[in-house]
């Protein structure tokens, strides 16, 4: 029986708009409990993370970056819950929460990769590259870091280093539409995979996804999949303090989810920056959690289990 491995992270260390940390509550509120065990799965609630009273003292070159303390000790936390989970064979799902608690989450999915000696892939649905690091980004706000400290790049010695890095071409973004100047200039240099919008435009999102999974299945790899509210457009999902129009729209997203459930392929899920106070009746909560429906099986039709190629 697939077990899943529920991980409170009220962080919002990683940007500077109040409110994330009611994001795993309200996932609660809408439901994920009883939507996961009514699709057949087990449910291990673990509650929510809390920071220590006493914060690691850390500096950064950087004078712009913001609430460096605070995020280093979410980033340890998440880890090590996010690494025992898998451990102890479930597929966790860690409630956001700002981005940042990715730094965490991906930290431990590598930890637990290395240890079982498999290839560890990075499926990142979100409207933002997330590839500044702490010395490049000018907002000073640390959501929009962890792929570049997941891919290895220098200026996060504040955290220690990453365990194992994924190596650029394990890494797919998936949806951006925002890129700064410096990011930009950083993803040029590398082999990552970047489906913005304009390419799920033209090619729609199976084509572009499934040469991801098939690359994952192929590799026997670990999928950890990273999916940021502002994925969606706007219009379905107001809860984020990003906001970016032009994003994913409700059938998008659900066909992305529904594909990567039917590669049976990930192994460990964020669900990261819903912002409770700036929502509209809970919708986008409840979006939210019917999109981990469709990640975890649930379908109008039963299919085999998918592979592309
Ligand atoms: N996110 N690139 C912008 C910044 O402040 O560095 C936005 C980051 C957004 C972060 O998507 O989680
Ligand atoms: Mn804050
Ligand atoms: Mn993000
Ligand atoms: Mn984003």
């Amino acid at each position: 029986m697939t077990r899943t491995i529920l991980i409170g992270a009220p962080v919002d260390s990683g940007q500077r708009q109040p409110g994330c940390l009611m994001g795993p509550a309200a996932y609660r509120v809408a439901g994920l409990r009883p939507l996961l065990e009514g699709l057949g799965l087990a449910v291990a609630d673990r509650g929510d993370l809390a920071l220590p009273q006493v914060l690691p003292r850390r500096h950064c070159a950087n004078g712009a970056v913001d609430q460096l303390p605070a995020t280093v000790a979410w980033t340890g936390l998440i880890r090590d819950a996010v690494r025992d989970a898998l451990r102890q064979g479930g597929i966790p799902i860690v409630l956001g929460g700002d981005h940042s608690l990715a730094l965490g989450s991906v930290a431990g999915a590598a930890e637990d990769a290395a240890a079982q000696g498999r290839p560890l892939f990075l499926l990142w649905m979100d409207a933002h590259s997330d590839f500044h690091t702490p010395l490049s980004t000018t907002t000073g706000n640390l959501h929009g870091t962890p792929v570049a400290y997941a891919a290895g790049r220098p200026g996060f010695d504040a955290f220690g280093p990453f365990p194992t890095p994924i190596p650029a071409e394990r890494i797919c973004l998936f949806g951006i539409r925002s890129v700064d100047p410096a990011e930009h200039r950083a993803l040029q240099d590398c082999a990552i995979g970047v489906n913005d919008m304009r390419v799920l435009d033209e090619q729609g999102i199976t084509a572009p996804l499934g040469a991801f999974l098939d690359r994952v299945r192929a590799a026997q790899g670990k999928l950890h999949v990273s999916l940021d509210v502002d994925f969606l457009d706007p219009s379905i999902a107001p809860a984020v303090g990003t906001t970016v129009p032009g994003g994913a729209t409700f059938r998008e997203a659900h066909l992305a989810c529904e594909l990567i459930h039917e590669t049976g392929l990930m192994t460990s899920l964020d669900l990261v920056e819903l912002n409770p106070f700036l929502d509209d009746r809970g919708r986008t909560a409840k979006l939210m959690v019917d999109l981990v429906g469709s990640l975890m099986g649930r379908k109008v039709f039963d299919r085999p289990t998918r592979s592309f190629t």
